[in-house]
């Protein structure tokens, strides 16, 4: 198989011609890549080929409404499309099947590394339903207020609600198009942006009782046991962005959270503000990351581990003053 970037023309092209489609997601399927494909699977249905999206794991019930009105269609596919998968590792439980077997890959991630015979990357595009906006004019396909919902979909949870740096005036551009068509776009921002499970709410709540804060409350520390997490119901993503808390503390230029994961077996995650590195703090534990975040895992009592990570974040604050 000869791996090769494809101009958004080519890919069309091929799509033109073939009949029969399964569109993968990544695996823990989020709001773009279930846009991605659902929105293409409408599109290529209103041009008359057969196209079913396979949901890499379970669809959530925030993302119901993605699929509202689709008939299921038995057949068997001929062409495989990967959308806003950036290796074929994400396809997860998914590999044993469609391994080797992806025809057309359309992604935005820069570090994409490409797996399928066609490949188009366009990381310009902040939400990969902005590629697939493209596409779908290219195939020559309507949008209408279905697929106008999932590429919205795409746009507004890939960029925070328009808030992160990604946004292009393309994104606004496309948002407004979809906007014109009559996108949901206020409750699709409400049930994505100001809805919580209410066990969600319970862990956050124990999890705030948990707060410490340290020299001159530029540190602060959150953390997480298993016992909390069965006492609150809270599952895997109700879990999601709780590092995102102690950042979020006026002054606080480290924010800590720390998950127990096992016996004596912690998963720290470390959110920084300004010079101060996320990666350089968890190095010194054999993690890694990126400036404003990182991760690393350490072994102790709870109590040793939130003193080793703070000794750890008291040196980067020393280092980078
Ligand atoms: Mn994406």
């Amino acid at each position: 198989m000869t791996m090769m970037m494809n101009s958004l023309n080519e890919i069309s092209e091929y799509l033109k011609k073939a009949d029969n489609f399964a569109i993968l997601t990544h695996k823990y399927p989020d709001g773009d890549t279930l846009g991605s494909a659902f929105a293409l699977c409408r599109a290529l249905r209103q041009i008359g080929k057969r196209a079913k999206v396979i949901v890499n794991g379970s669809l959530a019930g925030k993302f119901r409404y993605l699929e509202n009105g689709m008939e299921d269609q038995i057949f068997e596919y001929e062409a495989v499309v990967a959308v806003d998968i950036a290796s074929a590792s994400l396809l997860g439980d998914l590999e044993d099947e469609f391994g080797g077997k992806v025809d057309v890959s359309v992604d935005h991630h820069g570090m994409n590394v490409p797996f399928a015979k066609m490949t188009y990357v366009n990381e310009k595009a902040a939400a990969n339903t902005e590629n697939v906006y493209f596409l779908i004019k290219l195939l020559g396909a309507r949008i209408d207020r279905d697929i106008a919902n999932c590429l919205y979909t795409g746009i507004c949870t890939d960029t925070g609600c328009f808030k992160f740096s990604n946004v292009t005036s393309d994104t606004m551009r496309i948002a407004a198009e979809l906007m014109d068509i009559g996108c949901d776009s206020s409750e699709i921002n409400r049930v994505m942006f100001d809805t919580k499970s209410l066990a969600r709410i319970k862990i956050e709540r124990a999890v705030l009782d948990t707060l410490t804060l340290h020299c001159g409350e530029k540190i602060a520390v959150i953390h997480t046991t298993m016992q909390m997490e069965k006492e609150t119901g809270a599952g895997e993503s109700d879990m999601d962005g709780l590092a995102a808390i102690p950042r979020q503390i006026e002054g606080v230029v480290i924010g800590i959270t720390v998950k127990e994961k096992g016996d004596n077996y912690y998963r720290v995650s470390v959110r920084t503000v300004g010079d101060y590195s996320a990666a350089e703090i968890c190095k010194a534990f054999g993690g890694g990351g990126h400036h404003a975040a990182g991760g690393c895992s350490l072994e102790g009592t709870l109590e040793q581990v939130r003193e080793k990570i703070i000794e750890a974040a008291e040196k980067e604050l020393k280092r980078a003053c």
